[in-house]
Formats: structure tokens, sequence, C-alpha cells
């Protein structure tokens, strides 16, 4: 009895230190994986702002796609072609992985109304790779709250790997809001956009690229802006998805999308005064003159009101310049929204082949929107280097009369309004040339006007020194004078 007692006695005890020992055990458990975390989260910090002053001092995507090849693996490089970037990685990595939130810290905690439109979101490609174009559709579908994202719409334009046929078909077949489109032959993404905006039934439209993974809480800050004006046009934050690692890197705060001339795009960050001037937070949207065009969400009955892209624009190039110009003038706002980010794979060049001569139909883009929109300014495109578009029998540019109808009919401002009101602080000089020879003023803030006349060109112009001056006319190949910050020769 009293050894049994002593026995139960000493079972007690071993009991209680046993339960102690375990709570202690997990407590400190607890303890090492909240240190552990910290740590972690302190590294993703450091790597962060590591990154951030890494891409502070380049130019911000320029570099970063120019960047020399450092993993000498065979394999790597092997199917690095297949999309220049990365490939082997990205198929070695899952397609729903986790990546850090970036957002200002502020974002988490902003409300949007509870009756927020819905989105299609439209994502075109030709021959992109499996493993990104997956990962692009599931941070959609993982990222987005439901009631929110109508439908995903694929265009497939005209695709020739066939690994984004039946097996595409199948594995998306599991997704009910994913739909998949085909074109019948090369469109082009302008084309591809507007096959997919035909069939999209959400209220707003949010194009996409089909190499890219939505950030959380990417979704709502884009369509709050829709929901308080219709006529805003937001884009999210592009972060860059390295192309040699597929790590996941930070922008700059407060960058916009501009163009300089020749309606080259480009990023430049918001004047330091006007960040002051306008008590600007990281988190507040930023008015962008240009969009870089790949990533944006839009109503979509706004989006028909504008006349959706010029159908005139051919395969690629120049559209977010037509559609930027568009929104401005026509009374609308593009915004970058910082608290909506989306990573996006920058490549070195295109993968794809374009259809037909890629710089041409640039131009031939550019032509026609420089011809509808630029008003005056279109001086300005063509004496930078793009003299040879003005000659009409070279250049087939089609027909303007709807898109110029267009701009009659919404009653959009000038090109001028636009530049003093949404980009005051691009150099558009409208120096108008008038026959001066005015080489010694420095600097691109002047037009030089270079109409020296030599003897072959009609006697009658010439004085007697053997050169004369004549005002510019543009109409006239003698006679056109080029833009001295451009980079091509100033004799044509
Ligand atoms: C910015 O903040 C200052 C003080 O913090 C205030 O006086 C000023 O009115 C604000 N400006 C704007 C545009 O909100
Ligand atoms: C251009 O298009 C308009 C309307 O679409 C048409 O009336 C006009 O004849 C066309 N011009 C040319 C040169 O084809
Ligand atoms: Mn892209």
């Amino acid at each position: 009895m009293k050894v049994r007692r002593y026995l139960r006695g000493s079972g007690r005890v071993l009991a209680f230190v046993f339960i102690a020992s375990v709570i202690w055990l997990l407590f400190d458990m607890a303890a090492l994986r909240m240190s552990l975390n910290d740590v972690n989260s302190q590294l993703l910090k450091e790597r962060v702002i590591r990154e951030r002053e890494l891409l502070k001092q380049k130019p911000r995507v320029t570099e970063l796609v120019k960047g020399g090849f450092k993993h000498p693996v065979q394999r790597v490089r092997k199917r690095w072609d297949e999309g220049h970037f990365n490939v082997y990685l990205s198929d070695k990595i899952p397609v729903d992985r986790a990546i850090p939130d970036t957002r200002p810290e502020m974002c988490a905690q902003n409300l949007v109304h509870d009756d927020l439109p819905s989105t299609s979101v439209i994502f075109c490609f030709v021959d992109e790779v499996w493993s990104t174009l997956l990962r692009s559709v599931h941070s959609v579908l993982n990222r987005s709250p439901p009631h929110l994202l109508k439908e995903i719409i694929l265009v497939d334009d005209f695709s020739t790997k066939d690994y984004l046929k039946e097996p595409l078909d199948k594995y998306m077949s599991q997704f009910p809001k994913v739909k998949i489109i085909r074109l019948k032959e090369r469109q082009g993404l302008i084309r591809a956009r507007l096959a997919g905006a035909a069939v999209a039934k959400g209220e707003v439209l949010t194009f996409l690229d089909s190499h890219i993974e939505c950030n959380v809480g990417w979704l709502e800050p884009l369509l709050e802006r829709v929901y308080l004006d219709r006529k805003k046009v937001p884009c999210p934050v592009i972060e860059v998805i390295s192309d040699k690692d597929m790590s996941y890197m930070l922008v700059d705060n407060f960058q916009r999308g501009v163009f300089k001339w020749p309606l080259v795009f480009g990023w430049s960050a918001l004047p330091e005064e006007y960040i002051k001037k306008h008590n600007m937070t990281v988190a507040d949207p930023i008015r962008c003159p240009v969009m870089a065009g790949g990533l944006f969400s839009i109503d979509k009955k706004y989006f028909y009101e504008l006349g959706a892209y010029d159908p005139g624009l051919d395969v690629w190039g120049g559209e977010n310049m037509e559609i930027s110009f568009k929104i401005w003038m026509c009374g609308g706002e593009i915004e970058i929204i910082p608290c909506s980010r989306v990573g996006h794979i920058f490549r070195g060049q295109n993968p794809y082949k374009f259809p037909k001569d890629r710089q041409k139909t640039v131009e031939r883009n550019l032509v026609r929107v420089a011809e509808v929109w630029l008003d005056e300014y279109k001086d300005l495109f063509y004496g930078h280097g793009y003299h040879h578009l003005l000659d009409r029998k070279a250049i087939d540019i089609g027909n303007l009369t709807e898109q110029i109808e267009l701009r009659k009919r919404l009653k959009c401002k000038s090109f001028k309004w636009y530049l003093e009101n949404v980009y005051p602080d691009m150099d558009a000089p409208l120096a108008k040339a008038e026959g001066l020879v005015c080489e010694q003023l420095q600097q691109l803030v002047f037009l030089v006007c270079f109409c020296l006349l030599q003897s072959q060109y009609s006697a009658s112009l010439l004085h007697d020194s053997g050169f004369g001056l004549q005002p510019c006319d543009n109409t006239k190949p003698e006679l056109r004078w080029f833009h001295k910050s451009s980079n091509s020769a100033l004799v044509g």
C-alpha cells in the first residue's frame, strides 16, 4: 500500500515535471520562432533596402536587362532563349510562390468601398513560357477577391508552341473563371487586346502582361479609383522580377511614366518640390502623363467611349502614347497607384518574331499618334530624326479621318493644354523655325533651323554668296529642320 502510494506520488511528481517541461519547451519554441520571424523580416527588409539602393544607382530598367549573364549552368543557358530570361529557373519555382508584400505600410489599412465594380483580367500572349504564364494567372486567382474577379481572359495571339494548345486548355479547365480565346492569325498586341475586351463581361477591363506576378492586395486599390471616378485610369506600380534569378525587386517611389521626344517612353521621378507642395506620401496616387502600356484598369464603357485603341495601329508600339494622350486630353486621368503592385519580368528582347519590320511598324504607329494628337507640336516629333516619315509616298500611315473626327466629337483639349497641365516639366519649345540659322543657341531648348541651301537647289533661292536662308518647310526635303538634341545628323 505504502509503496503504491509512494509510486503514485512520485508518478504525480514525474507527470508534473513532464508537463512543466513540455510547456517550457513549447514556450521556448514559440520564442525561437518569433525571433526567427524577426530575423527573417529583418533580412527581407535589408534585402529590399539593398535592392532599392541598387536600383537607385541604375536607370530604372535598362541596366537590369543589360547586365551580364552570370549563371554558368549549361542548362540555364540552353533554355534562356525560350523567353530571354531564366526559363530553367522559372520552371523550377512553384507557379503559386509567395512574394514579399512590398506595399507602403499604410496600404494594408486602407479601406475600399464594398460595392466595387468587377473586372475582367485580360492577358494577351504569343509563345509565352509555360511556367510564367501559369504564374501570372495563379497570382491573379490567388490574390484577387473572388467577387471582384469576373473572369480571366487569355488571348492566344496565334502561338506556335504546342504546350499552349490542348495542354493549356486542359490545365485551365480546372479554373472556371479562366477563358481562352485563340486568334486565327497573328494580330499583334493591340488587336489581341481588342479581341479580349470584346468578349469581356466585367465592368472594368484590366490588361496585364503574361509574365507578371500580382502582389498582395493589388486589385482593390485599382478598382477603388475607377469606382470614385470612371474616367480615372489606374496603373499598378510595376516592380521588377529579375530575368536572371527570378527574385522580386522593389522600385523607387514617386516614379511616373513620361515621354521624351520623339515620343519615347521612359520613367522619371516626380519633382521634389511637387511632392512637398502636395504633401504627398508614398501611398498617394501619382498623376502619370504616359502609361507604360502593359498594365492598367479602365472602365469598359469608358474605354469604348474613347474609341478603344485606334484600330489603324499595327501590332505593337505607340498604343500607350495614343491611349495616354487620348485619356488626358479628353477629360480622363491616368494614375499610378502605389498600393497596387505587380512584378514584371523585363526581358532584354522580345523572344517572339515581330510579324513585320519592327522599327517601321512602331514608326508608322507613332506618326498616326502624332498626326492626330500633337497639333503643332508634331514638328517636334518629326524634328527629332523622324523627318523621313514625312514622305507619305514612302510610308502609308492609313486613313486618319475617323481618329480626327473622334477627337472633335469628344471635344478633346489641345496638346498645348496637356503639356501645360499634365506634364509641365517637359521641354517642348514651340519656337517655330523661321529660316534663322541659330546654331549658337545651346542645348535642346531651341530649335535649330538648318536650311542652308546649297547650289544644287534652285538658283532663284540663292544669294550671290552661294547660300541662302529660307523659312523651313517640312514638306520639302531640302527645307526640313532637325532638332539639335536629336541624335541624327543635322544634314538630312
Ligand atoms: C500641407 O501640409 C501643411 C502643414 O502640414 C499645410 O499647411 C498645407 O496646407 C498642406 N498642403 C496641402 C496642399 O494639403
Ligand atoms: C477615310 O475614311 C473616311 C471615313 O471612314 C472616308 O469617308 C474617306 O473616304 C477615307 N479616305 C480615303 C482617302 O480613303
Ligand atoms: Mn512585358
